[in-house]
């Protein structure tokens, strides 16, 4: 599954608050290739080599969570992942369509 994702971290490996400064919206275009979520600046193409930036920006999505995330109402269809080693994200999807989607992609991983 691929499409356009705009991610805020929430929490460090640590499960510490990530700190003011990182906690900004980046939108990405994200691609989950088995159990990997890979979060591109550019638009996926197949052939194309993944960065150092990429790598460093994939998510390990065995034994995370994904939920919609009912305590956030900044903005609409917002899904929160919890990863394995603590890390918490909220990703926004293009519709809720999308948001649903991409929360059941996660949790069959
Ligand atoms: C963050 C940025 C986020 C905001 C976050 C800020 O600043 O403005 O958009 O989250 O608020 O800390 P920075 O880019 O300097 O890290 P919201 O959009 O959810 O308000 P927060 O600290 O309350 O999460």
């Amino acid at each position: 599954k691929h499409g356009v994702l705009t991610r805020k971290s929430h929490a460090e490996m640590d499960g510490k608050r990530t700190p003011r400064g990182r906690r900004g919206w980046k939108k990405f275009y994200a691609v989950l290739k088995g159990t990997i979520l890979y979060l591109q600046k550019d638009e996926y193409k197949p052939d194309k080599e993944l960065s150092e930036v990429d790598l460093k920006n994939a998510i390990r999505i065995h034994h995370a969570l994904a939920t919609k995330a009912t305590d956030y109402s900044k903005r609409p269809n917002v899904l929160k992942l919890k990863t394995a080693d603590w890390r918490v994200f909220l990703f926004q999807a293009p519709s809720e369509e999308e948001m649903l989607s991409w929360i059941l992609r996660i949790n069959i991983v």
